[in-house]
């Protein structure tokens, strides 16, 4: 527990650049701009790459959406979808493991095993709210692979 708490403090001080870039998504999510796929989902595109996730939008409006996650990378990457637990993407982690523990956070869906030059899709049904994007590879949390997108009301 001591070393979750540890993590939770140091990844906060390290997010705050992130939060300030956040705020300008709402330019990303109008309507004009979004992407929907044949379903109707608001589409997603991810690169991973690197150790870094990489959303073309920062902001999606609630209901259904799809994650294209595509992996630029030489080594095979994951991509969860998960509840943030805070304005920030802190999440329990288990350093003995260096991983995030998947059994205390909330997780809609994810897509697993991206070889390297694949891709994969996941569509979810999100309510409005802040989620992290992760790769939960051992270590790779840890290495940066994280990042924010956030649900918003939708209008209609
Ligand atoms: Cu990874």
């Amino acid at each position: 527990m001591k070393r979750v708490l540890r993590v939770v403090v140091l990844v906060s001080l390290l997010s705050l650049s992130v939060v300030t870039v956040s705020s300008c998504a709402k330019v990303a999510a109008s309507p004009s701009l979004r992407q929907i796929t044949a379903g109707g989902a608001t589409l997603v595109n991810v690169d991973v790459n690197s150790y870094i996730i990489t959303p073309n939008t920062l902001a999606v409006p609630a209901g259904k959406v799809t994650f294209h996650v595509s992996n630029r990378d030489a080594i095979v990457h994951e991509m969860l979808v998960v509840h943030a637990q805070s304005k920030s993407f802190d999440l329990p982690y288990d350093f003995s493991i260096s991983r995030v523990v998947e059994n205390q956070i909330n997780k809609p869906g994810e897509v697993p095993n991206i070889e390297p030059n694949a891709s994969g899709d996941v569509t979810l049904d999100l309510p409005p709210g802040r989620y992290v994007l992760l790769c939960n590879l051992v270590g790779h949390f840890q290495a940066g692979m994280h990042t924010l997108i956030d649900v918003l009301p939708s209008d209609n």
